[in-house]
């Protein structure tokens, strides 16, 4: 018994010992399994409830320009278009000559063939002239190659040459930060968040539209769209909206909201779509309403309130619930909220900046200037990996309203491996067939020549907006894995003028005393209910 004891000890030991490996493997993929699918189906299921690539959410506050495709030849002969001053602009380096190209054909075989809008390519470096004439040769619009200031892309002397910033590299790269070791990602990031509109070729243009090399587009845009946000007032557009990765940003928002904080800023609307409110309750006593977070807070903790202040007056010390509410109280910390600034708390949701079609003076003017130099004051930048996309998008919170924003639904677009993609439009609305929702492609460049045998567009929907969408259906649409900050964008749009009035600022979502006196006056009646 005792020496089968110890063999099976022994072969469990080496079985364990060889497979540990295996087992871990065995194990991770079982979590993988039973955690990280269903939360993905819920995630991208929205928990039962419609996807919102299905939905339409168009409001009057915002909604794609047109559903389907626009007569373009039309479109740009008609007396009120105006070319509108504006530029796109990529910066990239040399050795991706191959990924630009593939951006060029897709942006000009869908968009720039019939619009011709000029391109600014910048570079930390000179471009060479292979990169130019191979570049140049994809499209007839007018290019420019730039080079960025050593000043404005390297970090300050002092900066680079310290202990602190090589540690804090380093440290970022042991902790799987993704690029957080990578200097030259620091860089980007940086020239983005601040310095990109003020290149002075970028300068000379009032719009722009950011591309990077090696994204995709999938629809055919048949508008000018620089023209469109004009018209409707739009500022800023974006095609996805995401959650940002939490290790990369932990002190932006401290940061930001003390930039806030000294310069009093009054904020807009847009606030609301990357922040948390935890002031639900208006009241002057500020150890209530830091015990007071969320909305089924609100009747718990002023019954506590009311039970305790109530066997504290009438001297009975041993009524059981006051007691029993105070004992609790006594033994319960102030709910810690690490990320819990002002009463609030960075949702971490932000457009994702690789694609913005925007005014330049969204972030050329002087509040985000300032917010970019406190930032940069700040060595978040390098101390952390704060990304360009969640500092414009704090950025563009505190001066933009959230009519200033467009969503740029009809716009199908990949980047990495993430991608928006909509539904076509199959021109019916309210049951009619009311116009030719998919008009026949033409080319305007025989560059961008058509097959028409192999490209061949999705079937269109009642909801769809798109024009010769022709996406990879396989792939989950962001609007239904970002469902939280899509959640968010649509409640915005749902929300009435009169609360969007308020800007950043929270309303309550009750009062302490309104709440207090209901709950008191069923207290006492319980009371006297009670036989004593
Ligand atoms: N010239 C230059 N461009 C860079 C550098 N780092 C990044 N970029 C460009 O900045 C953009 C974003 O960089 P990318 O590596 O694509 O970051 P990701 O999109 O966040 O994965 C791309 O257009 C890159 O070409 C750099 O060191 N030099
Ligand atoms: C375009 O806008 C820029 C920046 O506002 C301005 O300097 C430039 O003169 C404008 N160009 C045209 C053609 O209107
Ligand atoms: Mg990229």
């Amino acid at each position: 018994m005792f020496k089968l004891n110890v063999r099976v000890r022994r072969v469990w030991d080496r079985l364990f010992r060889c497979n540990a490996l295996a087992i871990c493997i065995i194990v991770a993929m079982v979590v993988t399994g039973a955690v990280v699918i269903p939360q993905f189906v819920a995630e991208t299921h929205g928990y039962g409830w419609p996807k919102f690539s299905d939905e339409d959410i168009t409001t009057d506050r915002d909604g794609p320009f047109f559903r389907g495709c626009v007569d373009t030849e039309r479109y740009l002969k008609d007396e009120q278009y105006t070319k509108m001053n504006a530029t796109f602009v990529m910066l990239t380096r040399n050795e991706e000559s191959e990924d630009v190209a593939k951006t060029i054909r897709s942006i000009e075989s869908h968009f720039n063939q019939w619009f011709q809008y000029p391109y600014v390519f910048l570079n930390d470096v000179p471009f060479t002239q292979e990169f130019k004439d191979k570049i140049q040769r994809l499209s007839r619009a007018p290019m420019q190659f730039g080079t960025v200031d050593k000043l404005d892309w390297e970090f300050p002397e002092q900066v680079r040459n310290s202990f602190a910033f090589q540690n804090a590299l380093r440290d970022q790269a042991d902790r799987g930060i993704l690029y957080g070791g990578e200097e030259s990602y620091h860089k980007m990031c940086r020239f983005y968040s601040g310095l990109f509109y003020k290149h002075p070729l970028v300068q000379q243009f009032e719009w722009y539209w950011r591309l990077e090399p090696d994204v995709e587009f999938f629809c055919d845009l048949t508008y000018d769209p620089f023209l469109e946000m004009a018209r409707s007032d739009k500022r800023y557009g974006f095609t996805i909206v995401l959650p940002e990765l939490y290790w990369t940003v932990p002190n932006l928002f401290r940061y930001t909201r003390s930039f806030i904080r000294e310069n009093k800023l009054k904020l807009g609307s847009l606030w609301r779509l990357f922040t948390n409110n935890y002031r639900i309750l208006e009241t002057d006593d500020e150890v209530l309403a830091s015990r007071v977070n969320y909305g089924s807070d609100v009747d718990h903790k002023l019954s506590e309130k009311v039970a305790i202040e109530h066997m504290l007056a009438s001297g009975n010390s041993e009524e059981e619930m006051g007691l029993r509410y105070l004992v609790g109280r006594s033994q319960a910390k102030i709910p810690l909220f690490e990320d819990k600034f002002d009463d609030e708390e960075y949702n971490l949701c932000h457009f994702w900046s690789n694609f913005e079609i925007a005014r330049l003076d969204v972030f050329d003017n002087e509040i985000y200037d300032s917010y970019f130099r406190y930032l940069e004051q700040k060595g978040g930048f390098w101390r952390e990996r704060w990304g360009d996309a969640p500092v414009h998008s704090l950025g563009l919170g505190m001066t933009l309203n959230v009519e200033d924003v467009h969503y740029f639904r009809d716009i199908g677009y990949r980047h990495s491996v993430i991608q928006h993609c909509p539904k076509n439009w199959n021109g019916v609305e309210s049951g009619t067939k009311v116009a030719q929702a998919q008009l026949p492609y033409f080319e305007a460049d025989p560059r961008a020549k058509r097959n028409p045998l192999w490209h061949r567009y999705n079937k269109g929907v009642d909801n769809g907006c798109g024009c010769r969408c022709r996406c990879d259906t396989w792939k989950t649409d962001i609007e239904d894995t970002a469902y939280y900050c899509m959640e968010r964008w649509t409640d915005l749009q749902l929300a009435s003028d009169a609360d969007l009035a308020r800007g950043g600022h929270y309303a309550a979502i009750a009062s302490a005393n309104d709440v207090e006196s209901r709950v008191r006056d069923d207290y006492l009646a319980q009371l006297l209910q009670e036989p004593s």
